[in-house]
């Protein structure tokens, strides 16, 4: 594709995806006075109907602009590309957050084609914050640029992590951290993968790494972190995933590599 035709789907994808990322946020924040709960793994991992509605916007709105483009929607969404680009999207990411109304949970809506991910939009409304990226074209906080920050050393460094739905995964993280505590600066623990990529890429926090995310919650703030200059892998260098993902400036994920992977 030449460039400013590349150039000029990039635009319109990033249109599109805040667009409707602000039109989901704009429904999810009236909230409902009783929600509809669905148990997926367990009685920790669960979807709203809140979580569906939100998903059903997003791929109509989509399907609207771009019949030929492929969906993959972490509540059920799935459609094979014609053109291809396919949409990556979590409706509501960090579920338990807004469940409980606390701060942190987002929409979160990437593009990729047959080299990855290729744009990445990451909207939480509780925070005033809508982060986007593309690749080669940097990562933006509100349509300013964003850059990760520069800690060097785990003292000084204040990281976030998530905890698993399952029970004994959520043991071996426990004696994890309960080693590393004691030689950072603090670790966080606020509820939604794809913001906690997010404030990596914009600085507010030093490093992350969670294990079991699925695609839509790494798919978008991977992007975003990535273009605000973190590394983002798995385990020792490995492509991030399900196993891990482990994200901060260079210095700091060679760091968080040794200790975690
Ligand atoms: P969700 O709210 O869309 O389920 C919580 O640590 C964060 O990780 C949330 O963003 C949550 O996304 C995500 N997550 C995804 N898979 C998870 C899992 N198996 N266990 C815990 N959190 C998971
Ligand atoms: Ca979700």
């Amino acid at each position: 594709m030449k460039q400013s035709s590349q150039l000029a789907l990039v635009n319109e994808l990033l249109e599109l995806a805040e667009g409707i990322a602000q039109r989901a946020g704009e429904m999810l924040s009236i909230r409902p006075e009783n929600f509809d709960i669905n148990e997926k793994s367990s009685a920790r991992d669960f979807a709203t109907h809140m979580d569906h509605a939100s998903e059903k916007l997003i791929v109509a709105e989509i399907l609207a602009a771009r019949c030929d483009d492929g969906i993959i929607g972490e509540e059920g969404a799935n459609r094979e590309s014609k053109s291809g680009i396919t949409w990556v999207i979590d409706p509501i990411d960090g579920t338990v957050n807004y469940f409980y109304n606390l701060p942190g949970w987002n929409i979160s809506i990437a593009a990729k084609d047959s080299q990855g991910v290729l744009i990445g939009i990451v909207y939480a409304p509780t925070l005033n914050s809508l982060w986007h990226a593309s690749r080669g074209g940097g990562a933006f906080l509100n349509g300013r640029p964003i850059h990760v920050s520069n800690a060097r050393v785990l003292e000084d460094s204040l990281l976030a992590t998530g905890f698993s739905y399952d029970v004994a995964e959520r043991v071996r993280q426990g004696e994890q951290i309960a080693a590393l505590i004691p030689r950072v600066r603090d670790i966080r623990r606020l509820g939604a993968a794809a913001v906690d990529l997010c404030h990596v890429a914009s600085g507010s926090l030093d490093g992350y790494f969670e294990t079991g995310l699925k695609e839509w919650d790494l798919a978008a703030g991977g992007l975003i972190a990535r273009e605000a200059g973190a590394l983002v892998s798995g385990r020792k260098g490995s492509p991030a995933g399900e196993a891990m993902v482990i994200a901060a400036g260079p210095a700091l994920h060679a760091l968080l590599t040794e200790e975690i992977g």
